[in-house]
């Protein structure tokens, strides 16, 4: 078995050596690239500190047994899905996934690094690195459907202390790990039926921004970002933090990147196709990578064709130190860490496939306008052997292959998500 996988990965590094492909540099550069796992997929975005429903528009569908109900689990599955994954992860990590230990129960607005400590000595452990997000969702203070466009100067002060806290802790992480925290700024803030006014929540949103980021942090350590949408349920016909105001604000303020979800947008648009036009204006992005079913659905990423053109928009423009990836995606209707592994391994293997594509001689071929030879070439190498490429990265990474992992998610499943009680 061994013998004919080490064949396979002789043959297919022969062949994508000619194209001028050198699969061994490929795979070394490949499992040290950062690729941020969400912590949400693990309980259906619950958190640890409220009990409010889920809210600000987004929802999670499926009542399959076993999510993680208290920090333990979720750091039991996390380890699980680090397990069955290949290359170098982050943690993301949302504030209302706050630790607080025996006596300590803070509000959102007043959050300390110290809630976090748990998360800090999990990445440790796991040689992990850690990003954050700010929750405006879920949480009593939400008024209207609304938080940092709030016209309430109670609930928007509110929202406002709640990012300056979570300013501090994404810091916190960065001088702890080492490693520069990511910190992502969404709200759901929106309208149902047709808004009265629809530049004044985004004057208060832009404002509450800037006092935010008024806290001191350094910008080589904590990178923030703002998260844009196009709509929720609920919030079907205005959303103040949209595209074109998310663009705005991160171009006009040094520092901070614009965020992409790539279920944020209407159907027929691509976020494969927006990469590079930002990345013609800024030094630095972000990606959240979903697969949207029609809507944003957050269904668990997949291999398939906009995955792999995303992929390919980072690689072949030489962008895979200036676009921070993160996965966002839930799905509740499946055992959650096949779930998660699916997605991750997904990615992985959209960035190995653009990593084996000879985009020199292809955009030779465009420039040339050589496109019935272009469109030929990126047909065939499709069927290039990837799959024995992929098999290699697992074994360099001591990850299980092809079908071998899922038995691992089964027997976890038997062995401690069936002893779950209650969720
Ligand atoms: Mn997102």
């Amino acid at each position: 078995m061994d013998r004919n996988r080490e064949t396979s990965y002789q043959c297919a590094k022969e062949r994508y050596g000619r194209l001028g492909i050198d699969t061994d540099a490929v795979l070394k550069e490949l499992k040290d690239i950062p690729v941020s796992l969400h912590c949400w997929q693990g309980d259906d975005v619950r958190g640890f500190d409220s009990d409010s429903p889920l809210d600000g528009g987004i929802q999670t569908t499926g009542n399959y047994p076993g999510a993680a109900s208290n920090p333990g689990e979720l750091f039991a599955d996390l380890r699980k899905v680090l397990e069955l994954t290949p290359g170098k992860k982050k943690i993301n990590v949302h504030a209302s996934y706050a630790i607080f230990r025996e006596g300590a129960c803070r509000n959102r607005d007043a959050i300390v690094p110290e809630d976090f400590s748990a998360w800090v000595d999990f990445a440790k452990e796991t040689g992990t690195g850690l990003d954050f997000n700010p929750t405006f969702f879920g949480h009593k203070m939400v008024k209207d459907g609304l938080t940092l466009t709030s016209p309430d100067d109670s609930v928007r002060g509110f929202w406002i202390e709640h990012g300056k806290a979570c300013v501090r802790i994404a810091q916190y992480f960065a001088d702890e790990l080492g490693i520069p925290c990511v910190l992502n700024f969404w709200i759901g803030d929106g309208f149902k039926d047709i808004p009265a006014d629809r530049l004044t929540p985004r004057l208060r949103y832009k404002d509450s921004l800037e006092r935010i980021l008024a806290e001191k942090y350094d910008p080589d350590k904590v990178k923030p970002c703002v998260e844009s949408k196009v709509f929720g349920i609920g919030v079907e016909s205005y959303t103040a933090g949209s595209s074109e105001f998310a663009l705005g604000f991160a171009a006009s303020h040094k520092g901070v990147l614009p965020l992409m979800d790539n279920g944020h947008y209407h159907p027929t648009e691509v976020v494969s196709d927006k990469i590079p036009a930002l990345l013609a204006y800024f030094d630095e992005i972000a990606l959240h990578i979903t697969r949207p079913v029609r809507w944003d659905s957050d269904h668990v990423v997949l291999f398939d064709d906009e995955t792999r053109e995303m992929a390919k928009e980072i690689v072949r423009n030489d962008a895979l130190k200036r676009v921070y990836m993160a996965l966002d995606f839930f799905d509740a209707s499946i055992n959650r860490i096949g779930a998660w592994t699916v997605g991750f391994r997904s990615w992985q293997k959209a960035l190995l496939n653009a990593m084996l594509m000879p985009h020199a001689m292809l955009r030779n071929l465009q420039e040339k306008g050589e496109f019935g030879k272009l469109m030929a070439y990126q047909e065939e190498i499709k069927t290039y052997p990837f799959g024995a490429v992929w098999d290699e990265y697992l074994r360099r990474c001591n990850v299980k292959t092809d079908l071998e992992w899922y038995d691992d998610v089964t027997g976890y499943e038997k062995d401690v998500l069936s002893k779950r009680m209650g969720k």
